[in-house]
C-alpha cells in the first residue's frame, strides 16, 4: 500500500514535471519598425531558430508597428515583465543602463567594422551585462547604420548652419547635450511624433540612418539631408529578466544562443537595406550634402567631457578607441 503511494506520488510528480518542461512559451517582443525593417526580420528569423531549436515549444512573437507604444514605455514594460523582449536602439536605454552610453557617443568609432569589433568582443560582453541589475537581460547587439541630420527648410552645410535649429532627438540626456554641442536646439521626443513634427515645423530637422529617414517617411517632409554620420550607435535587443529568469538554464542558453545567431542575419538584411533606402531617396529627388566632418567632430569634445567622467566610462572609452 505504502509502495503503491509512493509509486502513485512519483508518477503525479514525473506528469506534472513532464507538463511543466512541455509547457509551450511565447515571448513577446518589441519593436518600433514596420514589417520589412531589418530589425523586425532579425527577430522574427531569431524565433524561427529557437522555434527549431525547441521543436516549438518556444515562440517569439515579433509585435513591431509601436503596437505596444513608444521605446522608451516599452522598456519600463520589459522591465516589469508586461512585456517579455524588446528591440530598442541604445540611446533609449542610456539613463538607465550608463555603460550603453559609450557606443552613442559621437565619432566614437572609426568605420562600421570598428563598431562591429567592439560590439562582439568582450566590451559588447560587458556593456550587455550591464543591463541585469535593471530588470533586463542584453542579448545581442544590432547593426543601426550613421546618422545623420536632415533638415525641412534650410539644408545643414556646414556646422554653423545648425545654430538655433529644432533638431528632435531621441530620449537621452547623452544627445540631447549632443545637439546642444552641435550648437542646436534639442527637443527630445519618440520616434512615432517626428513626422508630424516635422510636417508641422514643431522641429526643423532630426537626424537619423538612410533605412529610418526613408521608411518612417521622414524623407517626405525633409527633403535635405546632410551626411554628417555622427552616430553608429547600435540597436540593442533584450529580454525581460522576469521572463528570463522563467526559462531553464537549457532554454535560457537556446534564447542567447539564436540571438547572437540572428546578428549575422541582421547585417546581411542592414547592408541590403542601407542601399535601397538610399536608392529611394536619392530616386525622390531630395538633396544629399556632403560636409566636411572634422568640424563637426571638432564640437563635441564638451559631450565626451561630460559623459566620461568617472574610471568605468573612461576605461571603457579607452577599451574601444583601442580596438583595431
Ligand atoms: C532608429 C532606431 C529606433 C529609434 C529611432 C529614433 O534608427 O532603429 O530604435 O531609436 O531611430 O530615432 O527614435
Amino acid at each position: 500500500m505504502k509502495l503503491a503511494k509512493t509509486l502513485c506520488a512519483a508518477l503525479g510528480f514525473a506528469l506534472a514535471a513532464g507538463t511543466l518542461h512541455a509547457q509551450e512559451i511565447t515571448l513577446r517582443s518589441a519593436d518600433i519598425h514596420p514589417d520589412g525593417y531589418p530589425t523586425v526580420e532579425a527577430v522574427k528569423y531569431m524565433g524561427e531558430l529557437v522555434s527549431e531549436r525547441t521543436k516549438g515549444r518556444i515562440k517569439i512573437e515579433v509585435m513591431n508597428n509601436a503596437t505596444l507604444g513608444n521605446e522608451k514605455d516599452t522598456i519600463e514594460q520589459t522591465r516589469f515583465g508586461v512585456i517579455d523582449m524588446n528591440r530598442v536602439n541604445a540611446a533609449p536605454f542610456n539613463n538607465l543602463v550608463p555603460e550603453t552610453t559609450v557606443l552613442g557617443l559621437p565619432f566614437i568609432f572609426r568605420s562600421t567594422e570598428h563598431m562591429h569589433k567592439t560590439v562582439d568582443g568582450p566590451i559588447g560582453e560587458q556593456v550587455l551585462a550591464a543591463f541585469e541589475p535593471h530588470g533586463l537581460i542584453g542579448l545581442a547587439f544590432y547593426d543601426s547604420g550613421a546618422r545623420s541630420f536632415y533638415s525641412t527648410k534650410k539644408p545643414i552645410e556646414k556646422l554653423e548652419d545648425l545654430k538655433g535649429m529644432k533638431i528632435r532627438v531621441q530620449q537621452s540626456d547623452l544627445w540631447i547635450a549632443m545637439m546642444e554641442a552641435f550648437g542646436a536646439n534639442p527637443t527630445p521626443m519618440p520616434m512615432g511624433e517626428v513626422y508630424s513634427s516635422l510636417e508641422t515645423g514643431v522641429v526643423d530637422g532630426a537626424e537619423n540612418n538612410w533605412p529610418s529617414y526613408e521608411s518612417a517617411r521622414h524623407f517626405e517632409v525633409a527633403k535635405n539631408y546632410t551626411l554628417t554620420e555622427h552616430s553608429l550607435n547600435p540597436e540593442i535587443l533584450v529580454i525581460s529578466k522576469i521572463a528570463w529568469d522563467k526559462l531553464t538554464p537549457e532554454d535560457q542558453t537556446v534564447v542567447r544562443q539564436a540571438a547572437k545567431d540572428s546578428v549575422g542575419k541582421m547585417r546581411e538584411l542592414w547592408a541590403a537595406r542601407e542601399k535601397v533606402s538610399e536608392e529611394k531617396v536619392r530616386a525622390a529627388g531630395n538633396t544629399i550634402i556632403k560636409v566636411n566632418k572634422e568640424e563637426f567632430s571638432a564640437a563635441m569634445k564638451p559631450v565626451y567631457d561630460r559623459f566620461v567622467t568617472d574610471p568605468k566610462m573612461k576605461a571603457l572609452l579607452e577599451q574601444v578607441q583601442a580596438v583595431q
